[in-house]
């Protein structure tokens, strides 16, 4: 394994996100590879490292002063063995190769959760939405889909959201693939529902998340209701974390952005859910305002010179980190179980750092990562495509069954891996292996390619 990972480091050098994200699962799997020397003979675990294909490329545009701005565009397509590329665009100033690549990685083995046929893929830009007027951000959509249209395609590969992709950035993404190629397929999803999108897609990820905490809960006897959560992130994920959970009586008290945390004791209702929604997805603007609106709530604003995260450090039953990578280090960790946490449920894509997964696992709290907990987005994502072969909408009732189906069967299948490797519990090792396995089969059942 020590050689594996020096490989990996002297191919993919300072690819620190992307080494973390393959150092977590060849250690999960590595009693598979022991167990199974065809995987070790036919080189999978070589192959899953290296992406199918990478295109980078050229993002020009023009600024609503008629400044001409370049960014960089990237589509990582990981692997293809269990079905079309699928995974978002993320538009954030801090993408960069090392990100796109780790997600994309994660992709993979997310995807084999899901029961559906989706390949592992992610892509984006280091195009920054923040601050941008809705015309900018059509002409940059336009010039990205200009190059990515010919690498993508409803069978090959279907690119959705991700941080700083929503619905608007999908609609100017489709719209400049339909002129482009002259066809109206399923090649995004995301999409509005009246061109082709899936009722329940924008809550899929959050409530898939709070779906899967108590399912984690119920294997003590216990569930959602009354268990305070803390939320970070108030973007999609965080949006529908906190609607499911309340919906599932929880109270969640707090909330962040980039800039800071809101800490709201009573609990945030329905109704001040729906103004953060106005807020942020209409008025595009800062979560600080939430406490200038409710007095009763605390914003702090972060604070560079601290090594921990204060939204973690309060009294809690379940924990949902929804903004983004590493955002809880080992002291956060340590704070969340010293102060009584129970669950801990990623929204997120791998938002722990490695010595923080150590503490939840030593401290046996029920722990489900994000390549599980976070997988019910693409799920529906994956049942946005299928209605979009069928040509027919299902109604909301009937997707948030399939959803709550698929998350159950996630749950299961996290639980029989970790109990036949011995690790009971250990989602860590239950998810990858689970995810690791589907994608080797089917690697090793279509010879060395
Ligand atoms: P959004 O863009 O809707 O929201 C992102 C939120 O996270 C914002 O509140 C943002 O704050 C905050 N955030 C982003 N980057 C940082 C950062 N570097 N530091 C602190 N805060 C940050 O994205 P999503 O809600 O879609 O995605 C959130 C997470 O969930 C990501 O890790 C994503 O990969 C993952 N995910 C998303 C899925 C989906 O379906 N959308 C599916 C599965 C996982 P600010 O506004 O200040 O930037
Ligand atoms: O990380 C993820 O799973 C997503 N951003 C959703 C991907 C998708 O294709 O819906």
């Amino acid at each position: 394994m020590k050689e594996f990972m020096n490989m990996c480091e002297s191919c993919n050098p300072g690819e620190v996100e992307f080494l973390q994200a393959v150092g977590e699962v060849a250690e999960s799997v590595r009693p598979v590879l022991e167990k199974r020397p065809e995987y070790r003979k036919t080189k999978i675990l070589e192959r899953m490292v290296e992406p199918e294909r990478l295109v980078m490329f050229r993002v020009p545009w023009v600024d609503d002063k008629g400044e001409v701005q370049v960014n960089r565009g990237y589509r990582i397509q990981m692997n293809s063995a269990i079905g079309p590329y699928k995974g978002g665009f993320r538009f954030h100033p801090s993408v960069n190769l090392s990100i796109l690549k780790f997600l994309g990685f994660e992709q993979v083995f997310k995807n084999a959760l899901t029961t559906l046929p989706m390949g592992g893929a992610k892509g984006g830009s280091n195009f920054d939405p923040k601050g941008k007027s809705d015309n900018e951000v059509m002409r940059f959509c336009h010039s990205f889909m200009n190059e990515v249209f010919r690498h993508i395609g409803a069978d090959t590969d279907v690119p959705a959201g991700d941080i700083g992709v929503g619905g608007r950035e999908i609609g100017f993404l489709f719209g400049a693939y339909k002129k482009l190629r002259n066809e109206f397929v399923g090649v995004l999803t995301g999409k509005g529902l009246t061109w082709g999108g899936s009722l329940i897609r924008p809550e899929a990820t959050g409530y898939g998340c709070v779906y899967f905490a108590s399912e984690m809960l119920a294997t003590k006897g216990d569930s959602m209701e009354g268990k305070v959560c803390l939320v970070s992130g108030a973007g999609n994920v965080a949006q529908y974390t906190v609607e499911k959970a309340i919906q599932m009586g929880g109270k969640v008290v707090t909330l962040s952005d980039s800039a800071g945390y809101i800490y709201d004791e009573s609990g945030i209702t329905k109704e001040k859910l729906d103004y953060i929604m106005y807020l942020k997805n209409v008025e595009r603007g800062r979560i600080k305002e939430y406490a200038d609106k409710y007095p009763g709530a605390v914003y702090t604003p972060v604070d560079p010179s601290l090594d921990y995260n204060p939204l973690w450090n309060h009294n809690a039953d379940c924990a949902f980190p929804s903004a983004t990578q590493n955002e809880i280090n080992r002291k956060d960790a340590q704070n969340l179980v010293g102060n009584g946490v129970k669950v801990v449920a990623e929204g997120a894509n791998m938002p722990t750092t490695p010595d923080g997964v150590d503490i939840f696992l030593d401290a046996k709290i029920l722990y489900g990562p994000g390549k599980a907990a976070n997988a019910g987005g693409v799920s529906v994502s994956g049942l946005e495509m299928t209605q979009n072969s069928m040509r027919l909408s299902w109604t909301r009732e009937e997707v948030d069954a399939y959803l709550l189906r698929i998350m159950k069967s996630i749950h299961s299948a996290c639980v029989s891996a970790a109990d036949e490797y011995g690790q009971p519990g250990n989602y860590v090792m239950g998810a990858n292996i689970a995810g690791f396995t589907k994608v080797a089969e089917a690697m090793l059942a279509q010879g060395i390619i």
